[in-house]
């Protein structure tokens, strides 16, 4: 039998808290309802450890319900403190307006808007930015007990260090947003990650004080990522996985996924992808007896992939892959050598120029002698194709659609040469 909602969020291991579960339970089980996550312009790209939350928004969607995207113009202007160690640095009015634009293009990438539930995008610049600091403090302000908002974690954390006035009223901003959208969108839920509790909380409080207490909304967060080896999920060496492909490419994003370790992989599998029950319990065996070919890691990727670029950037993905992997170089385009080697040592050559000396510009070697050694020993590829011949001459003319030469030495070092 098909799984419920819930029980299928439960599975996946996507519910963390929920503000009335009973109640929750109830409503999603007997009616269709409207429900938002809200993201901050804080760049002008969303990066994997925002995903989470609206993947979660597009299995309601998918369950009928009708997903609401806040984008926050009025709230990236102030900064939330949750999670938070120190005070933020304010951004401009123009990179916000820029980030938020941003933002919006890659959530209309995510979801569906011209379904009869199709998404809505909202930004709470609309309804913030009009209002006075009388109306605020009267209507407002009026609802909120400064006592009760010092003990919360995320300020009272801040207290030793320090925090401003602008960010110690962040979630009444984010409060007001809830209590808008309810009232106006008839919106009834809100979620995000574990972190935007107390948000979502002084939504509710705020709810309840101004449309009765009749009103009835929850809130429901998501749990943190988390991974086995106690790593920080969502970094490598080289920063952030962004979900824009010019801050992270496709055979980069590609390549996190394939590298999720065994002891994380069916998590992910279940939380990130839109996989069902069945597939993923069987990856889940494939990974069990026979890991070394790394199937859902595997799956994994390519879901994760085609979800955020396309198949034509999956494929491109594999590619690279695969020719890295066996060392075929040359069926690699430019535009992919460009994509995979991003990351390799680089240097511009444009004159046709010795093995030997080439080894040496490049610092691929230390010296005339030990280019010479390494050639002579076959530890020297170019272009996939082992080079023994210290009279080699590279030629841009036989460079990769003239423009890529690759020189690897043993097994692991590469070198770019741009002509
Ligand atoms: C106004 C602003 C609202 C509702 C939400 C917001 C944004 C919220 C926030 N969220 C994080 C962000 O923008 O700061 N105050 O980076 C981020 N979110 C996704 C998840 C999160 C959270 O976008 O909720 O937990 C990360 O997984 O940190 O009316």
């Amino acid at each position: 039998m098909a799984m419920t909602l819930l029980e299928e969020l439960t599975w996946r291991g996507i519910v963390h808290q929920q503000t009335d579960e009973a109640g929750i339970k109830e409503t999603l089980e007997n009616e269709k309802i409207s429900l938002y996550c809200g993201v901050d312009p804080t760049g002008n790209s969303m990066h994997i450890g925002h995903l989470l939350p609206f993947l979660t928004l597009r299995r309601f969607q998918q369950h009928g319900h009708k997903p609401i995207i806040l984008v926050g113009g009025a709230t990236g202007m102030i900064g939330d403190p949750s999670g938070k160690k120190a005070e933020r640095q304010l951004q401009t009015v123009e990179t916000i307006a820029e980030n938020v634009a941003c933002l919006q293009k890659q959530m209309r990438r995510l979801f569906d808007f011209d379904t009869e539930n199709g998404a809505k995008m909202v930004n709470n610049y609309d309804w913030t930015s009009n209002l006075s600091i009388v109306e605020f403090l009267r209507d407002f302000g009026k609802s909120f007990n400064v006592n009760y908002m010092l003990a919360k974690d995320i300020v009272s954390s801040r207290l030793e260090t320090g925090i401003s006035y602008t960010e110690f009223t962040y979630t009444i901003l984010q409060a007001m947003d809830f209590d808008h959208l309810y009232a106006n969108h008839n919106c009834r839920m809100q979620i995000g990650g574990s972190d935007q509790w107390g948000n979502i909380t002084s939504g509710l409080e705020l709810i309840r004080k101004r449309q009765g207490s009749e009103a009835k909304a929850y809130g429901f967060t998501i749990p943190l990522v988390t991974k086995a080896d106690g790593t920080k999920f969502g970094k490598t060496e080289s920063g952030a996985i962004w979900l824009d492909p010019e801050q992270t490419s496709p055979y980069e994003f590609y390549q996190f996924w394939i590298n999720t370790s065994d002891a994380d992989v069916v998590k992910y599998l279940k939380c990130f992808t839109f996989l069902d029950r069945e597939t993923i319990e069987n990856l889940e065996v494939s990974a069990n007896e026979q890991p070394h070919l790394r199937e859902a890691q595997k799956a994994l990727a390519a879901e994760m992939t085609r979800l955020i670029h396309g198949q034509a950037a999956l494929d491109q993905a594999i590619a690279i892959s695969q020719a890295l992997f066996s060392g075929n170089i040359k069926a690699l385009t430019a535009a992919e050598i460009a994509q995979g080697f991003k990351d390799v040592p680089t240097t511009t050559i444009t004159e046709a120029m010795n093995i030997l000396d080439a080894l040496v510009e490049t610092g691929v070697v230390k010296s005339k002698r030990e280019a010479r050694e390494f050639t002579n020993n076959g530890a020297i590829m170019i272009n996939g194709d082992k080079q023994q011949d210290v009279e080699f001459i590279i030629d841009p003319a036989q460079a990769i659609e003239g423009q890529f030469t690759v020189i690897r030495r043993g097994k692991k070092i590469y070198h770019l040469i741009k002509h």
